[in-house]
C-alpha cells in the first residue's frame, strides 16, 4: 500500500522506534495477555510503546489514535472495536504519513491503503473448527442438536468470522439448530447474564453452548451450574481462545473443546515494525498459527500454557 514507499526516519539510541498501541479493553484473559505480549516485546527490542486503553469505546480509541498523531508517533497498532466506522481517523494517519498495524481484529473500510499490515487469527476457521469438533462428536446420533451461541462484540471482527464459520459447517447438519443466538462483549459477567437468560427460555432443552470466548464460556458454565445443571455433561461448551482458565475447566470436565486463539502477538509484531523500518515490504496479512484441545489433550497442554 502507499504508506509502505514512504522514506523511513533515522532511528537512533536517543530516538528509538515510537508506537502508540490503541488497545481496545480489559474485557478477557486473552486481552490481558495480549497486552502483556506487545508491552514486553517492545521492551526486548528498545522500542518505545506508548499504551492507551479504550475499555471497550469506539470513540475513546479514535480519541487516542488521534493523541498519537498529534505526538508523531512511528507506527499506530490497534485493535479495533468493532469492523467500520474508522475511514474518517486512518485516513488522518495517512494523511500523517503513520502507518497503521491491525492487531488483532480486521477492519472494513472504503480504501485498504488505509492499513498497512494485519497481524492476528483467522477467525471463520476459529468458528468452522468449534463447528466440526461438535459434528464429530454428534455423529450418530439422530436427535436434534439445540445450540445456544454466545456471540462477542456486536460487528467486531473475531465475532463475524466466530458465527460465519460455525453456521458454514452447521448448515449442511440436517438436525442440527441454533435456538439463540445472543449478543455479548467478551466479558465473563455477561457470559453468565445472557446464559442465565437463555435457560430462562430453553431450559434443559439447550444440548450445546459455542461460545465466542472463554471468558463467556466460563459465565455460562457458572449460569448453568446455578440453574442445577452440569456443565459439560447436561449441556456441551464450546469456546475459543485457550487461556489457562479454559484448560483448568477442560480438565475439570466443565468445558468440551476449545478452539486455540494465540494473544502472543508482541514478537510478532515487534519484527513487522523493525522490517517496515528497515524498508522492507510487509505482508497485508501475517495469520497466526493454531491449535485445539479436547478434554484428554488440555492436561498436558496446562503445564506449559503461558496464559
Ligand atoms: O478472542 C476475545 C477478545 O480479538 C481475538 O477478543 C480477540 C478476541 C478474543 O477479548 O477473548
Amino acid at each position: 500500500s502507499s504508506t509502505q514507499n514512504k522514506p523511513v526516519r533515522q532511528i537512533t539510541e536517543a530516538a528509538p522506534i515510537k508506537i502508540g498501541f490503541a488497545q481496545v479493553g480489559l474485557e478477557s484473559g486473552w486481552r490481558l495477555a495480549h497486552t502483556n505480549s506487545v508491552i514486553h516485546a517492545a521492551k526486548e527490542e528498545g522500542i518505545e510503546l506508548l499504551y492507551d486503553n479504550a475499555l471497550q469505546q469506539q470513540d475513546k480509541q479514535i480519541e487516542s489514535i488521534r493523541k498519537f498523531i498529534a505526538m508523531k508517533v512511528d507506527f499506530i497498532v490497534f485493535s479495533p472495536l468493532v469492523k467500520t466506522g474508522w475511514d474518517v481517523v486512518l485516513g488522518e494517519a495517512k494523511q500523517a504519513g503513520i502507518p497503521v498495524i491491525l492487531s488483532d481484529r480486521e477492519v472494513k473500510v472504503s480504501d485498504d491503503s488505509l492499513w498497512t499490515a494485519y497481524i492476528g487469527s483467522d477467525f471463520v476457521e476459529e468458528g468452522r473448527r468449534a463447528a466440526r469438533w461438535l459434528t464429530q462428536e454428534m455423529a450418530g446420533s439422530s436427535e436434534q442438536v439445540s445450540i445456544v451461541e454466545l456471540q462477542g462484540t456486536k460487528d467486531s471482527d473475531p465475532a463475524v468470522g466466530r458465527k460465519v464459520g460455525f453456521e458454514e459447517i452447521i448448515q449442511d447438519e440436517p438436525g442440527y439448530r441454533i435456538v439463540q443466538s445472543l449478543q455479548g462483549d467478551f466479558t465473563l459477567e455477561n457470559g453468565k447474564q445472557l446464559m442465565l437468560e437463555a435457560l430462562g427460555q430453553h431450559g434443559k432443552d439447550i444440548d450445546v453452548v459455542y461460545s465466542h470466548n472463554d471468558d463467556m464460556a466460563l459465565g455460562a458454565i457458572q449460569a448453568i451450574e446455578q440453574y442445577g445443571l452440569k456443565p459439560g455433561k447436561d449441556i456441551k461448551i464450546i469456546s475459543v481462545d485457550a487461556t489457562r482458565a479454559a484448560l483448568k475447566a477442560l480438565g475439570t470436565g466443565k468445558l468440551n473443546f476449545v478452539v486455540e486463539c494465540n494473544p502472543l502477538l508482541g514478537p510478532q509484531l515487534m519484527k513487522a515494525v523493525k522490517d517496515y523500518m528497515a524498508g522492507k515490504e510487509l505482508p497485508m496479512k501475517i495469520i497466526t498459527s493454531e491449535g485445539v484441545f479436547t478434554q484428554d489433550t488440555a492436561k498436558r497442554a496446562l503445564a506449559r500454557r503461558e496464559y
